[in-house]
């Protein structure tokens, strides 16, 4: 079997609720490795790119405002990769269906999701769905420095006179 990497997103529902600590737990029980971490504040720029392939749907605008904490007053969100043997498939298992209402009630998303009155699937996390779609998403949101294991190739670049903040 495949070693593959997954992005988990904890969503801004899941940190409202205090939901990463029990979200984590859960996680663990698919014995993977964690090789990324960060809090990440959300843009409309990343969040549109991250839901890129559902930009034709009615709810795309909710989504978008959903991801980016607008519905629950903060722009922030954690994120993750995970990496082991199978790990896509062993993590949304645990993750659960898109739609809290059909995930199976011990399901990350069945225990905690739950759907608006206005028809958004508040659905807690977020887990990369292929191979395809993991490296795509890590890449979004990860620099290879913040990875303590080299997934995909890299290249060296110098970058000159670029803009950064340092502590003061
Ligand atoms: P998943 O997050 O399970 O990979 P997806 O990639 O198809 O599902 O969709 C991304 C997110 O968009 C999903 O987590 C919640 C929202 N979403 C998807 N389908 C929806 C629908 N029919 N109604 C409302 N929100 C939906
Ligand atoms: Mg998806």
């Amino acid at each position: 079997m495949a070693i593959e990497q997954t992005l988990i997103i904890v969503k801004p529902d899941g940190l409202v609720k205090s939901l990463t600590g029990n979200i984590l737990s859960r996680l663990s029980e698919a014995k993977l490795i964690i090789v990324g971490a960060k809090a990440v504040r959300v843009s409309r720029e990343l969040a549109s790119t991250h839901y890129e392939h559902l930009i034709d749907k009615p709810f795309f605008q909710e989504l978008i405002d959903y991801i980016m904490g607008k519905l629950h007053g903060g722009n922030r969100v954690v994120a993750f990769v995970y990496q082991g043997e199978n790990a896509i498939q062993r993590i949304r298992d645990i993750v659960g269906h898109t739609d809290p209402e059909k995930a199976n009630p011990v399901s990350i998303r069945g225990a905690y999701g739950r759907i608006t009155t206005s028809g958004v699937f508040e659905n807690v996390v977020h887990a990369s769905s292929s191979p395809e779609d993991a490296e795509k998403e890590i890449k979004l949101w990860f620099q290879p420095s913040e990875l303590v294991e080299d997934i995909y190739p890299v290249k060296e670049t110098v970058v000159k006179e670029m803009k950064t903040l340092v502590w003061a």
